[in-house]
């Protein structure tokens, strides 16, 4: 599982050890979680180190500056592959996406798709505590990229997944350039123009509770832009 990370102090260590143990039952066979932190100031990337010391299952990849979330899953996505990884899992680090649900998400991926994405907007999933307006913005921002993109994914823009190897190696993701929400618009689009079987399952989001939105108009506009160029531009 790769975990980004920007000035997530007040969550590393706790969202870390919550996820160890729902994959310690989950994936008996082994699995890793890389933290990809940006330099955060606050030391988000210091106490990911002294938990690498205490978890073998725990790695840090520590990069120069705050460049997106983007460009961090990459880094991770060729690090996990490099490491062997058959499943590649993305999560939030500030407890929006329930760790918990890494079971389902990667039960899902075992048995019968390629891809699986928590989803908002699928029976049973929604979001908890967002404004009207934020849900608004969201629920448009997916019909908009699925309409657009010309697909049946109701959630585009969740950054809750489960890639198998496959999907990774085929995509060629390492030429994905979108940092933002549209990135994780890039990737599903990519997997399901490549014949992979794309599965949601219901998740509810949550609103974090400790440290600092990094939310931006600027990558919500970088969606509105990127979206029509991924159907019909050349990149
Ligand atoms: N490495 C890295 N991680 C990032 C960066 N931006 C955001 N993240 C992390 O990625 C996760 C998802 O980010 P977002 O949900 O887009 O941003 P957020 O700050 O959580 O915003 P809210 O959900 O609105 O509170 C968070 O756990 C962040 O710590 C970045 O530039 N680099
Ligand atoms: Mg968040």
């Amino acid at each position: 599982m790769v975990l980004p990370t920007y000035n997530e102090a007040d969550n590393v260590q706790a969202i870390l050890t919550r996820a160890g143990e729902v994959l310690a039952a989950a994936a008996p066979e082994g699995f890793r979680i890389l933290v990809v932190d940006d330099g955060s100031p606050d030391g988000t990337g210091d106490i990911a180190d002294s938990m690498a010391g205490e978890h073998d299952w725990v790695r840090v990849l520590h990069r120069t500056e705050k460049a997106g979330i983007g460009p961090a899953y990459l880094a991770g996505f060729a690090h996990a592959l490099g490491e062997g990884a058959g499943y590649v899992m993305e999560m939030d680090s500030d407890f929006s996406h329930d760790p918990a649900d890494l079971a389902r998400l990667l039960e899902r991926a075992r048995t019968d798709a390629d891809l699986v994405l928590g989803s908002r907007y699928v029976p049973g999933g929604g979001v908890s505590d967002w404004g009207r307006l934020r849900q608004l913005i969201s629920e448009w921002g997916s019909t908009y990229a699925r309409v657009v993109l010309g697909l049946k994914v109701r959630d585009l823009t969740g950054g809750f997944k489960c890639f198998r190897r496959e999907v990774l190696e085929a995509i060629d993701f390492q030429t994905v350039r979108s940092r933002g929400y549209a990135f994780q618009v890039e990737l599903t689009y990519r997997a399901v123009q490549a014949g992979f079987r794309v599965a949601e399952v219901p998740i509810v989001f949550r609103e974090r509770e400790k440290g600092q939105s990094k939310m931006s108009w600027r990558i919500a506009a970088e969606a509105m832009w990127l979206v029509p160029l991924l159907r019909f531009g050349r990149r």
